[in-house]
């Protein structure tokens, strides 16, 4: 199977995946369960439940991913919605679409965000029970990420960043590792807990993660300052706009190019290590480098 179709299928499964494992939106309270719907069904890329999916099958899905994937999603939309708030990146646009804020209004969005993070560890809770030693770790793996050092802490220090008006390289990359690298790192292990081979990748799959998110937040950071609202989905030039320290800001355009090759290059080099087939994950990581939203 070609690799289009083949992220085409794995994207539908994960929809499919989230219209089954997400409360229904008519349920009480209803305005909640339709804010978490609205920001879960709103077509994002779902990169990271994506990842998870080919760390997975690296060598054969043992168990099912889907839970688990759906569960790293619900985690990244809690944070675009909370990041999006006024207290936060003030955001009206996310995917196209008026930030959840901007659709229901600040307090739902706050809810919506917190039931969301909790939603990810009930699901995790839930559809691994019998295999206690695997939920454990997968739990671990995913509140490890999410948590006060990693996804928080990495707004956090982004947030002072902005404040200060200040920001060096060192701060920067701790803010990149943390905010973006850290969660897609845990799609990887989690995936990989989930193969086969039970995990005997697991720190190889790190270091992919560490490298890929880097090289994601960079190109994030070039399509912000080179692309348009249209194509991206958000508003563009918002971090130039906000005066945000950002990779290009501190080294420029061309520099943040080669960096964000040099991290995939990086990360296409320890695939080459891992157990099982990662043909699938190679594509992606390559695809990843080129992407236009
Ligand atoms: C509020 C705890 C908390 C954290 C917020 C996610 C985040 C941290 C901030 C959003 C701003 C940003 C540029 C984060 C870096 C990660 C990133 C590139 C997010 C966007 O992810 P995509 O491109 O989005 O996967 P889609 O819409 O495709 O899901």
């Amino acid at each position: 199977m070609d690799f289009k179709t083949k992220l085409h299928d794995c994207r539908q499964s994960i929809e499919g995946a989230i219209d089954r494992l997400m409360p229904p939106a008519d349920r009480r309270p209803r305005r909640l369960h339709e804010a978490m719907r609205y920001s879960m069904e709103s077509g994002g890329k779902r990169l990271r439940p994506v990842l998870l999916m080919a760390a997975a099958e690296l060598d054969g899905p043992a168990h099912d991913p889907l839970p688990s994937a759906v569960a790293v999603e619900c985690i990244h939309s809690y944070s675009l919605i909370h990041d999006d708030l006024p207290c936060m990146d003030d955001g009206d646009l996310r995917r196209g679409k008026p930030s959840c804020h901007r659709q229901y209004d600040e307090a739902t969005a706050v809810l919506a965000g917190d039931a969301l993070n909790t939603q990810a560890f009930l699901l995790l809770a839930r559809h691994y029970r019998d295999h206690t030693a695997l939920a454990v770790e997968l739990i671990e793996d995913l509140a490890t990420a999410a948590g006060s050092e990693r996804l928080v802490g990495g707004q956090t220090e982004d947030i002072e960043a902005e404040r200060s008006g200040r920001c060096e390289a060192e701060q920067l990359d701790f803010i990149h590792r943390n905010k973006t690298a850290a969660l897609i790192s845990a799609a990887l292990t989690m995936g990989g807990r989930l193969s086969r081979g039970g995990g005997s990748g697991v720190e190889i799959l790190r270091e992919i993660g560490a490298h890929l998110g880097i090289a994601y937040q960079i190109i994030d950071d070039v399509l912000d300052a080179t692309g348009d609202t249209g194509t991206l989905g958000k508003t563009a030039g918002a971090d130039l706009a906000a005066d945000k320290a950002t990779f290009v800001q501190l080294h420029g355009v061309e520099a943040s190019r080669e960096k964000a090759k040099q991290h995939t290059g990086e990360a296409l080099r320890f695939c080459g290590d891992l157990p099982g087939d990662p043909a699938f994950l190679c594509q992606l990581i390559r695809s990843l480098e080129f992407r236009i939203q």
